[in-house]
C-alpha cells in the first residue's frame, strides 16, 4: 500500500515536471534565478541537445527500498523529466525492459547473475553500465552501497545537464566506474545555536535559531541534497567553538530532526563537542579524560545519541585552542582526550575528528624563536601512534590559518600511524568573505599536489590524507562551508564554485581546476560558450588577483587579524600573542623560519622539502616572506626587488580586479538579468576595495621602508 502511494507520488511529480516543462519550454527571456538550486538547476535542454539522449531508457526499476535508494529514483525521474521533457515510467524488477535499473550490486546479481563490475567497488563508488537485460537495452546504476547508487544517479544527471560526451550516452557504450579517493568527505558548519554563524557570510543558520533547532528544516534537507550531489557524506552542524548545551538530552532530541532530513541523502550528521562537557553541563566535578567517571559519561552520552540517531557520524573536537578547554587542564595529551571519546563511539561505528589547530595565542612575540606555525606539528607529531583507530586528526591545509597563501602543513607528513584529514576553508574568511571573487580550487590543488618527499619518495599530500601512503583505515577531506539562509547559500552566486569544487576534489583530487570550473559553470549558467569561457577564466584568475592586491610573496593576507579578517590591517598582525605574520620593519620584511637562523619551522618538513625552503636560492618567490626575512632591496628570482614587486603586484592586482567589470559586462543578455546585475554590482564593489587594499598596503610599506616606487605611484593621491 505504502509503495503504491509512493509510486503514485513519483508519477504525479513526474507528470507535473513535464507540465512545467511545457510551460518553460516556450520561448521566453532568460528567467530570473535566485541561486537556490545551486548547480542542480536541471533546466530544459534545447530540442537538439535532448535528441542526443533519445536512447536513454523509457522506464526505471528500483532494486531495494531504502530511503536513499528511493531518493535516487525520485531524483532521476524528476530531473530527467525537467531536462528531457519525458518521464521515466516506474517498473518492477520482474519487467526490467528498457529501464534505468538502480540498485546495489548484490541485488543486481539476483536479477542478472552474469553482470560483474570491472573492479571492486569501494564504499560509495558506483558503476554506470549499459547492458542487455532480458533481451532489452538497459542502463544500470549500481554500487556496493545505497549511497553509491545515489551518487551514480547524480553523476548521470550531471552528464545530461552538461551535455557531456553525447556519444557516451549511447546506451551500448556507457561503462564507467567512479570511486571516491577517500572515505571521509565531510563539511563542517560553524553554526551557533543562537542562529549566527562564525565566519559565515550567507545569512543565518539553516539549522538553529534562538537557541533551538529550527522548526522548519526544509533548507537543511535541500542542503543535504546539494551535498549528496557532489559526494559529500557527512556534515557537522555546529561551531567547533561548541556550546556545551548541544549535548543536553533534550537538545539531542531536537538535533535528531536534522538527522532525519539528512538521512534520505546519505549525509551523516555529526556534532562539535566541548571537551569540558562532562563538567560544564554533565554534573561531574571533572572532565579529566583519564578519570573513569568521565569515560562513563561519554559512553552514556554516545549511547543516548545513537539511540536517537542510529547513523550518527561522530564528534569534532577543538580543545586547548583559542580559549577552549582541553586536556592540558589535567596535564593530559590530545591523545588521552581523543581516545576517551573515540572509545565511547567505537561500538556504534562513530569517529572523532580531533583538530590539530592547537596553539598558544598568548605567545611572547619578543622572542624571535616563537612561531605559531610550529604548533600543530609540535603538539601532534610526538603522539603519532597514540590515537585509537577511529580518531582522525583534522589538519588545516597550512600551518597558520587559511591565509591567502601558505605552504602545506608539515604535519601531513608527520603522522604515519594516525589517521588524518585535511581541513579546507570554503567560506572565504581571509580571502574576501564572498565579497571578493576568490576561486580556491587552484590553491587547494597546490596543497593537495604538494610533494612531501616522504622517505625520499614522491608523496603528494592528497595521498597522505587519504591514508593511502601508510595504509590507514580512514581519512580524507573536510571543508568548512558555512552556508546560510540566503537564497544563494553562501551570499554570493560565484562563491558556490568553491563548495562544488571542494566536493569534486574530495571525490577526486586529480581533477583539474579547469575541469571543475567548466562543470560548475555549465551546471550553474547553462551551455553558452561565451558564458562558460568568460566565467571560467575569471574564476581561475581570481585567487592570484586577490593575493596580488592583498598579501603577495607569502606575507599572509595582511588583513586586520585582531578584528574582521577582511580590511587591510598589516600592523595588527604584529606585536601580539596571536602570532607573527611578516615582522616588517624599516630594514626588511618576512618571517625567518629557517633552521639556521630562524624559528626552525622548516625543520618540521622531510629533508628534501627542507632543502627547498631553507635556501634563499631555492625558495619559491611566492612563499619567500613566509620563510625568510629579507631586505626590501633583495632581488627575487624574477630580478625585481621585493619592494618593487610589492608595489607592482598591488597595482596590477587592483587593475585586474577592475578588469573583471568589463569582462562581466560582456555577458549582459547571455545570462538571467537577476544574477547578471547582482554579480556586476559585486565586481564594481570589489574593484573599489582592491584600490583601498592597494593604497593601504603600498602606503604602509613605503612609510616603513622609505623606498620609493620606481614608477612614482606610491605616496601620491589615489588616481581613482
Ligand atoms: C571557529 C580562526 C577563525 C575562528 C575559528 C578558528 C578555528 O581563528 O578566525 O573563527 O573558530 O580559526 O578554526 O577554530
Amino acid at each position: 500500500m505504502k509503495s503504491a502511494r509512493y509510486t503514485r507520488a513519483i508519477m504525479r511529480s513526474a507528470v507535473l515536471g513535464v507540465a512545467f516543462l511545457r510551460l518553460v519550454a516556450m520561448p521566453t527571456p532568460a528567467a530570473a534565478e535566485t541561486g537556490a538550486e545551486a548547480w542542480l538547476r536541471y533546466s530544459a535542454l534545447s530540442p537538439q541537445a535532448a535528441r542526443a539522449y533519445e536512447k536513454l531508457p523509457r522506464n526505471t526499476v528500483l532494486l531495494g527500498e531504502s530511503p536513499v535508494l528511493k531518493t535516487a529514483q525520485q531524483e532521476l525521474i524528476r530531473d530527467a523529466a525537467q531536462m528531457l521533457g519525458r518521464s521515466l515510467r516506474i517498473r518492477t524488477s520482474s519487467s526490467p525492459q528498457n529501464a534505468v535499473i538502480l540498485g546495489k550490486l548484490t541485488d543486481l546479481h539476483a536479477l542478472v547473475p552474469t553482470l560483474h563490475a570491472p573492479q571492486d567497488l569501494r564504499a560509495d563508488g558506483y558503476w554506470l553500465k549499459a547492458a542487455k537485460i532480458h533481451g532489452s537495452e538497459c542502463l544500470v546504476v549500481t554500487a556496493s552501497t545505497d549511497r553509491g547508487v545515489l551518487y551514480g544517479v547524480f553523476a548521470l544527471l550531471s552528464k545530461i545537464a552538461r551535455g557531456e560526451s553525447l556519444a557516451a550516452i549511447d546506451i551500448k557504450d556507457i561503462d564507467e566506474v567512479q570511486q571516491p579517493y577517500a572515505p571521509i568527505r565531510w563539511v563542517n558548519q560553524w553554526d551557533n545555536l543562537d542562529g549566527r554563524i562564525e565566519r559565515g557570510y550567507g545569512g543565518p543558520s539553516i539549522f538553529f535559531t534562538d537557541g533551538n533547532v529550527r522548526s522548519d528544516l526544509t533548507r537543511a534537507g535541500q542542503y543535504a541534497r546539494v551535498l549528496a550531489s557532489i559526494g559529500i557524506n557527512g556534515c557537522t552542524i555546529n561551531n567547533v567553538n561548541a556550546a556545551p548545551g548541544i549535548l543536553a538530552d533534550s537538545f539531542i532530541a531536537q538535533v535528531s530532526r536534522i538527522a532525519d532530513v539528512f538521512r534520505p541523502w546519505g549525509v551523516q550528521l555529526s556534532l562539535s563537542v566541548d571537551l569540558g562537557s562532562p563538567k560544564v553541563m554533565g554534573g561531574l566535578d571533572t572532565f579529566d579524560p583519564l578519570d573513569p567517571r568521565v569515560a562513563e559519561w561519554w559512553r552514556k552520552k554516545a549511547d543516548e545519541i545513537y539511540r536517537r540517531i542510529p547513523d550518527f557520524g561522530g564528534f569534532v573536537v577543538k580543545a586547548d585552542s583559542e580559549g577552549r578547554l582541553g586536556p592540558s587542564t589535567y596535564g593530559r595529551t590530545p591523545a588521552d582526550a581523543a581516545n576517551v571519546i573515540a572509545r565511547a563511539l567505537k561500538p556504534h561505528g562513530g569517529v572523532v575528528f580531533y583538530r590539530a589547530f592547537v596553539y598558544n595565542h598568548h605567545l611572547d612575540w619578543h622572542d624571535l624563536k616563537n612561531d605559531r606555525a610550529k604548533a600543530a606539528y609540535d603538539n601532534f607529531h610526538p603522539l603519532d601512534g597514540a590515537f585509537d583507530d577511529n580518531v582522525i586528526i583534522q589538519i588545516k591545509n597550512g600551518p597558520i590559518d587559511f591565509q591567502v597563501r601558505e605552504p602545506a602543513s608539515p604535519l601531513f607528513a608527520g603522522l604515519r600511524r594516525t589517521n588524518e584529514a585535511i581541513e579546507l576553508q570554503i567560506t572565504q574568511e581571509y580571502t574576501g568573505q564572498q565579497r571578493h571573487l576568490c576561486f580556491l580550487i587552484p590553491m587547494w590543488k597546490e596543497v593537495l599536489g604538494f610533494d612531501m618527499h616522504v622517505d625520499g619518495n614522491p608523496v603528494p599530500v592528497r595521498d597522505l590524507v587519504a591514508g593511502n601512503v601508510f595504509h590507514r583505515p580512514t581519512g580524507g577531506f573536510v571543508g568548512v562551508a558555512n552556508v546560510g539562509m540566503d537564497a544563494n547559500w553562501l551570499g554570493s552566486p560565484l562563491a558556490m564554485a568553491n563548495l562544488y569544487g571542494f566536493g569534486r576534489l574530495a571525490w577526486d583530487p586529480n581533477l583539474t581546476a579547469e575541469k571543475i570550473i567548466d562543470e560548475w559553470t555549465r551546471l550553474t549558467f547553462g551551455s553558452d560558450p561565451l558564458v562558460n569561457q568568460t566565467i571560467a577564466a575569471m574564476q581561475l584568475n581570481s585567487w592570484h588577483v586577490y593575493e596580488s592586491y592583498t598579501g603577495p610573496l607569502g606575507a599572509g593576507t595582511l588583513t586586520n587579524i585582531l578584528g574582521n579578517h577582511y580590511d587591510p590591517g598589516p600592523e595588527s598582525s604584529e606585536e601580539n600573542g596571536w602570532g607573527q605574520w611578516h615582522r616588517a620593519d624599516h630594514a626588511g620584511i618576512g618571517m625567518d623560519r629557517t633552521i639556521a637562523t630562524g624559528t626552525g619551522f622548516i625543520g618540521q618538513y622531510p629533508p628534501d622539502v627542507q632543502k627547498l625552503y631553507e635556501s634563499l636560492a631555492n625558495c619559491p618567490d611566492n612563499l619567500l616572506l613566509f620563510f625568510h626575512h629579507v631586505p626590501y632591496t633583495y632581488a627575487l628570482h624574477s630580478g625585481k626587488t621585493v619592494i618593487q614587486h610589492i608595489y607592482d603586484s598591488h597595482y596590477e592586482g587592483a587593475k585586474r580586479a577592475h578588469d573583471f567589470i568589463a569582462q562581466w559586462r560582456t555577458l549582459e543578455g547571455h545570462i538571467d538579468d537577476e544574477r547578471y546585475r547582482d554579480i556586476l554590482a559585486r565586481f564594481e564593489y570589489q574593484a573599489g576595495e582592491a584600490v583601498v587594499w592597494r593604497d593601504a598596503i603600498c602606503t604602509w610599506i613605503y612609510r616603513l621602508s622609505g623606498i620609493p616606487d620606481d614608477k612614482g605611484r606610491v605616496g601620491t593621491p589615489p588616481s581613482h
